[in-house]
């Protein structure tokens, strides 16, 4: 795995003393790795008082005092996968603005459920845009797994009931849903993916098992901003974090979990279809360190 959070370890080259110098350069090194401002003092204000408290002012010992801060933000623990339904389908519903890696992880995600021998039916409900459809299709193609598609500018409400109802019928483990990331306005678009878990909701008496928004890694702060608009338009269990093999700013992490409660779930790291993982605190933790 890359390293995403190249610049810190830069600081602990030139450690001399806990000075206000080193504290700055932290601050500077964390904020750079796209750690919000408000994460950072937390961040900085524990690990400060913490050392002063324990009197802990050597490298190892402060190293130590942020791995612990980081993982406690992180929530702590290794991450054992998404939510299963113990009545399938077990539905992921999966969002985001356009370009940023939706279609391609809902495609990671199939081939690797795939390998574990999980039967899937894919919802091609972008239906904005008619490549999107095809890109899909694509896919589930490559993959050998079923697809539900319509026609270009179709009810992305009825393809999802279509899919749903394929799943039932063909006892499917699972149904991964690939969904628009422009309309006409923000506001469209928001309204489709509530339409999109009602539909859901009405067919099986429950959402989908995982709301995930996808976040392209090289955004930077503006990942937060999209965090917050989705959001408030619904509730996201997690996040799916694309694209990290081009960015060494993994700080977007904290920040989306310390700033909005929402955890990175998924990470994908290359164009492959394999190049798809669950995201681990004390992974991606101990990676910080190295
Ligand atoms: N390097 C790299 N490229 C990626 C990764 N994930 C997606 N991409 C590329 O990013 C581009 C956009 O990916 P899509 O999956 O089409 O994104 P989308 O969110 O479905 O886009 P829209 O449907 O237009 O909203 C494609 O060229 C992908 O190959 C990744 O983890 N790493
Ligand atoms: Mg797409």
């Amino acid at each position: 795995m890359r390293k995403i959070f190249n610049n810190i370890s830069k600081i602990w080259n030139k450690f001399k003393s806990s000075s206000d110098e080193f504290w700055d350069e932290l601050e500077e090194q964390l904020i750079l790795s796209d750690v919000s401002m408000k994460t950072t003092d937390r961040i900085l204000e524990s690990v400060k008082n913490s050392s002063y408290e324990k009197n802990i002012k050597d490298l190892e010992g402060i190293k130590g005092l942020l791995k612990a801060e980081i993982i406690e933000i992180l929530g702590g623990g290794a991450f054992g996968g998404l939510q299963v339904s113990i009545d399938p389908p077990t539905v992921y519903l999966v969002v985001g603005v356009n370009g940023v890696g939706k279609t391609s992880a809902v495609a990671k995600m199939a081939s690797m459920y795939k390998k574990q021998g999980k039967k899937i039916i894919l919802a091609a409900a972008d239906t904005y845009r008619s490549a999107a459809v095809e890109q899909l299709a694509h896919f589930a193609d490559m993959l050998d797994i079923d697809i539900v598609n319509h026609q270009r500018n179709a009810d992305p409400g009825a393809v999802v009931y279509d899919s749903l109802e394929k799943a039932i019928a063909k006892n499917a483990d699972m149904v991964i849903i690939d969904t628009a990331g422009r309309m006409q306005t923000s506001y469209n678009l928001m309204e489709e993916l509530k339409k999109i878990k009602r539909v859901v909701s009405k067919r099986l008496g429950r959402g989908p098992d995982e709301v995930l928004l996808a976040i392209d890694s090289t955004t930077g702060q503006n990942a937060s901003s999209q965090a917050e608009i989705f959001s408030e338009a619904m509730d996201i269990s997690g996040i799916i974090l694309t694209k990290t093999d081009g960015t060494s700013r993994g700080g977007i992490v904290l920040t989306i979990k310390n700033d909005l409660g929402v955890p990175v779930k998924i990470v994908t790291n290359g164009e492959k279809l394999e190049s798809i993982y669950y995201f681990d605190p004390v992974k991606f933790t101990d990676m910080i360190f190295s």
